[in-house]
């Protein structure tokens, strides 16, 4: 298969049992080695962590014990010819997080955070990437009384300067998401996570990670949160998925939605040579009907939907969009576009 270069990779968490807040489980859960199994198998060469995906019950161990379980981790990859490409806190599930984890108004609270990520870091180490992708899912509120918007980004920041700190090497990249679980994140567009980034630190060290889905439900096109970014070189990963408009953030298959928004995310990540750049991650989940031995079929429709778009991408004729622009006839390139797609 040709990749035109580009490598793909996925999170543990893209093959799942189907559960939702509103019911159960549908799937039985396959093992970390089965999942493993099918990277490859889809095309898949990266794999995406949360630190407990890679070190389970984190909390429990101790830092020596934590670094050993990495490595091990980091051999199992090598072993399926897979590594990873980031790690990222989970700072969503431990009770010490209800309220918050940076930004919780419980110090207690703020020192786990930086504590676990700090963990995180050392799993990034040991795994051999120095990225780390920050989703912060409960930095936000769901009352507007209850907490500080301006406190919470010069903490958000904090908590950013004492991770570089933490590791010369290490690079982050900010995941924004509007809301869900929260009613209002505090880092919901690219353009607030490139903000923070820059009054970092080291802002050298500070990038974004552009979720389809996270653009959508802000009201925002996908297409152009990538441009914002790729514009300042902070474009350091994607997560391609799709999103039926304002709803709960649903993770489908990419492309599946809105096959126009996809093509024209992927043909500014090609016309930009992302290959070069990143890894194109998919952040994509099975609709909840799908029976377990079929769940990974919208990992392989994503992947072979993103190559086909790089064909058309590469295949549409540029003179004749040049030349549309020049004589400021959009319908027509609208028309173009449309038929191209419909090919
Ligand atoms: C959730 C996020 C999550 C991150 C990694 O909405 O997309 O899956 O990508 O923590
Ligand atoms: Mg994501």
């Amino acid at each position: 298969m040709d990749t035109f270069g580009y490598r793909f990779s996925f999170g543990p968490w893209n093959i799942h049992e189907g559960a939702d807040p509103f019911g159960p489980t549908v799937r039985p859960a396959r093992s970390f080695a089965e999942k493993l199994a099918v990277y490859k198998e889809l095309g898949f060469s990266l794999v995406q962590f949360h630190d407990d995906d890679a070190v389970p019950d984190l909390d429990k161990l101790s830092a020596a014990q934590i670094r050993e379980a990495a490595r091990a981790m980091r051999q199992l990859l090598a072993d399926h010819g897979l590594t990873a490409e980031f790690v990222a806190p989970r700072l969503w599930e431990h009770p010490m997080t209800i309220d918050g984890a940076y930004t919780s108004n419980d110090p207690k609270a703020r020192a786990y955070a930086i504590e676990r990520s700090k963990k995180a870091v050392d799993i990034a180490q040991e795994m051999g990437t120095n990225l780390m992708v920050l989703w912060l899912a409960r930095e936000g509120t769901y009352l507007r009384e209850a907490k500080d918007a301006g406190r919470a980004a010069r903490q958000l920041l904090e908590a950013i300067n004492a991770l570089l700190a933490y590791d010369p090497k290490l690079r982050i990249a900010i995941e924004p998401k509007p809301n869900e679980p929260m009613d209002l994140a505090y880092l919901p567009t690219m353009g607030h996570a490139l903000a923070l980034g820059f009054q970092a630190s080291d802002p050298s060290r500070v990038g974004a990670l552009m979720e389809t889905a996270h653009a959508i439900l802000a009201g925002l096109d996908p297409t152009d949160e990538i441009s914002f970014a790729l514009a300042f070189g902070k474009l350091w990963g994607v997560h391609l998925n799709d999103q039926n408009g304002l709803k709960y953030d649903q993770d489908r298959s990419f492309g599946a939605i809105n096959l126009r928004t996809a093509f024209n995310q992927v043909r500014v990540l090609d016309e930009n040579r992302f290959w070069e750049i990143g890894t194109v991650g998919l952040d994509v989940k099975a609709m909840r009907t799908q029976p377990a031995p079929l769940a990974t079929k919208h990992l392989r429709n994503s992947l072979q939907m993103f190559l086909r778009l790089v064909e058309l991408s590469r295949s549409l004729d540029r003179a004749k969009v040049a030349a549309l622009i020049t004589a400021r006839d959009y319908e027509e390139l609208d028309w173009l576009i449309m038929s191209h797609l419909m090919k």
